[in-house]
């Protein structure tokens, strides 16, 4: 394919880079706070924060400086030793989620696989499954990563055509569905169901009030572990700490990501109980930099930032006044507003010449607001949870314009 790019970045990633991406036309060289600024200096509100791992802010002076401080001390021995740092960071992690253990991984999949292999491992060594029996319940339209495990799961065929053979043990169920999952769950050799509070990659799919707890209920009535993927939905970004708080749901295993790393570092947990953490035994599991001195001040930076500065609470009150102005605007190309905090997306209906979401992040980048569509005809809106009043005000006065600026007339 003739790529007409008209960047140098973009030249020299098109010549040697992998091309498991079709990126915005943006070349983006700084970043601080809200913003972004591209090689011209033109400057950019980001409604991506890399999908969720910005909550913080870009390049936030706090956890900035842990970085810089630790990186100067010690940033890896491995776990074939101990470091004064781990067992701070696991004492804090634990204690700020409330559980009894972690387990430290890097990236949200290695969180979601790790979690896997804690909830067979119960499932054989205490549900008493038989072995090599169990399944593990996924929804449709989850999202969860990139490996083979991921996308075993996924009902995506984007993300799973043709990487065969998949893993075995994993069946999917609608989302947002008890019927289906009281179903599924009377099969005794079910150990567990995974599932996104809210779907990201699915395109911010909220579910009925009340699904998450009656979802739980139902699989503690069947002994089987409620998995929350808080990848995504965790850390403040729904307007609550975990978006799992809104139903007083606390889940047998918890996956964090992305903002647990502040913007700056691969951090994933997976945090759960002593019945379930202690089922893996000293070498049945491990990562080379899970759990490094580096990733640990980094991430206890990135929550004591999420804490101090109130971004939970910051997230919903926010969103509240961005959805507001978002279903103000009179336009028959959006066909809904949906979210949570700071966890938004605006739907639209294909409009004039098969405009797509694509067209539409075109303009809002000419604009000076970035956005990623999901899917062809969905737009998420999810900027650091740092934003203030009058940045909301200013970003929505841009999508409204943009929006506005299309010629419906077919
Ligand atoms: C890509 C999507 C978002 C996630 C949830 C685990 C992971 C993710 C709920 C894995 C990762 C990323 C992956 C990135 C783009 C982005 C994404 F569009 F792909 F689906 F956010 F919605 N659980 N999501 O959303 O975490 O291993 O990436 O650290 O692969 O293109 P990871």
């Amino acid at each position: 394919m003739l790529a007409i790019h008209n960047h140098p970045s973009i030249d020299l990633e098109h010549k040697y880079g992998a091309h498991n991406y079709h990126p915005l036309p943006v070349v983006i060289e700084s970043g601080l706070g809200v913003h972004v600024w591209d090689t011209d200096g033109r400057k950019y509100f980001d409604f991506l924060a890399a999908y969720s791992a910005v909550n913080q802010g870009h390049c936030h002076p706090k956890i900035i400086n842990a970085l810089i401080t630790q990186a100067k001390t010690l940033t890896l021995t491995s776990r074939a030793f101990y470091n004064n740092v781990l067992g701070e960071y696991e004492q804090y992690i634990t204690s700020y989620f409330g559980y009894d253990k972690v387990l430290p991984m890097n990236t949200g999949v290695e969180g979601g696989e790790t979690a896997i292999k804690l909830c067979r491992k119960w499932g054989y060594e205490v549900k008493g499954i038989p072995t090599n029996k169990a399944k593990i319940l996924f929804a449709e339209g989850n999202f969860w990563g990139r490996t083979l495990a991921a996308v075993s799961a996924s009902t995506d065929p984007t993300c799973y055509t043709n990487f065969g053979p998949l893993m075995p043990g994993f069946q999917v169920i609608p989302y947002n569905d008890l019927t289906s999952l009281e179903q599924a769950l009377s099969d005794p050799n079910v150990a567990g169901f995974m599932v996104e509070p809210i779907q990201g990659e699915a395109g911010i799919v909220i579910p009925d009030e009340g699904y998450l707890k009656k979802a739980y209920d139902l699989c503690k009535a069947h002994n089987v572990l409620f998995i929350a993927d808080e990848v995504q939905t965790g850390l403040g970004r729904t307007g609550k700490l975990l978006a799992c708080d809104y139903e007083q749901v606390k889940p047998d295993i918890l996956i964090l990501g992305k903002a647990l790393g502040g913007g700056v570092f691969p951090v994933s947990a997976v945090l759960c109980n002593d019945e379930i953490m202690l089922t893996i035994k000293p070498g049945q599991h491990g990562s080379t930099f899970g759990g490094n001195p580096l990733a640990c001040k980094v991430a206890m930076a990135a929550l004591k930032v999420i804490e101090e500065e109130n971004l939970s609470d910051n997230s919903f009150a926010m969103g509240c006044l961005f959805r507001e102005r978002l279903n103000a605007i009179e336009s028959p190309i959006i066909e809904t507003i949906r979210g949570k905090g700071l966890f938004n997306a605006m739907v639209i209906k294909p409009f004039g010449y098969a405009k797509t979401a694509f067209d539409v992040c075109l303009a809002l980048k000419e604009n000076g607001l970035l956005a990623k569509q999901t899917h062809d005809h969905i737009i998420r809106f999810a900027p650091p949870l740092t934003i203030n009043r009058s940045e909301i005000m200013e970003a929505a006065d841009i999508i409204e314009n943009t929006i506005l600026s299309f010629n419906t007339e077919l």
